[in-house]
């Protein structure tokens, strides 16, 4: 390796997930700069300056490769493949290939990260089940996948898999927020595949870490909840019997 590689992150962010599962696949020795999401920020910490000057959305995850600097977790997946050349690929080189490989990380994106937000961020017990509903639906699609062959794009890792495997870190704290449905028997399997694998260590959740998300989501889930309900107590005490504010 010539080149020298940062990754800007914090162990709370799928998107971030992706990026770190693919430097330790491909075995690409890199440093960590912690950047904490705003939600969990501390007041008093200060956002690096290159953080400021490269993340046009001041979002993680960010990288460093040499004087470069790129952020969006699916562009720098593909970024590091070119730029970081010598380390094992996981974008095939052949374009029928590459190009199901870039349709199947959009699909991860809309059809499993969407529902999987959902049931993070859902605050109404029936949006929280037609998430999960939707994550279950999207996973029946995944285990179709592996049907035919063992990781989520052929016979070998791919950056689709960096993709997903956001999901198989948060799948107990999923579960925790209100996702219900049993994961289909091909996908468990292939979970038993990629945590085998040299990425794993490196996005792995300790279960302190689960516990610390799922309560703070829980938190957060209450908090809005009894926000709600205070405004609909003090609006409808404040309204007048036809219902218009007295
Ligand atoms: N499309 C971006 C999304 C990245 C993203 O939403 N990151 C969140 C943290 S998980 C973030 O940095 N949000 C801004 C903030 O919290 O200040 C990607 O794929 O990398």
């Amino acid at each position: 390796m010539t080149c020298e590689v940062d990754l800007y992150g914090h162990w709370t962010c799928p998107f971030v997930h992706r990026v770190a599962w693919a430097l330790a696949e491909r075995g690409i020795d890199h440093g960590h700069v912690e950047v904490p999401p705003s939600a969990v920020r501390p007041k008093d910490f200060v956002l690096p300056q290159e953080f400021i000057a490269h993340s046009p959305r001041l979002e993680i995850p960010m990288v460093r490769v040499g004087e470069e600097y790129l952020a969006d977790s699916i562009p720098v997946l593909e970024w590091l493949e070119v730029v970081v050349p010598d380390a094992p690929a996981l974008l095939p080189r052949d374009e029928e290939g590459a190009a199901r490989v870039r349709e199947r990380m959009g699909r991860i994106d809309a059809e499993v990260f969407t529902p999987m937000v959902g049931v993070y961020y859902g605050v109404d017990d029936d949006r929280i089940a037609t998430a999960s509903a939707s994550l279950s639906r999207a996973l029946e699609g995944v285990a179709a996948w592996l049907d035919v062959e063992p990781w989520l794009a052929g016979a070998s890792p791919t950056l689709v898999d960096a993709v997903f495997v956001p999901f198989l870190v948060r799948e107990g704290a999923l579960r925790s927020l209100g996702f219900v449905d049993p994961v289909p028997d091909a996908v468990l399997e292939y979970a038993g595949r990629i945590r085998a694998g040299r990425g794993w260590p490196a996005v792995a959740w300790t279960p302190e870490q689960a516990d610390e998300l799922v309560a703070r989501f829980l938190a957060r889930r209450r908090k809005t909840r009894v926000n709600r309900e205070t405004r609909t107590t003090g609006a409808a005490r404040g309204a007048s019997p036809d219902g218009r504010p007295t």
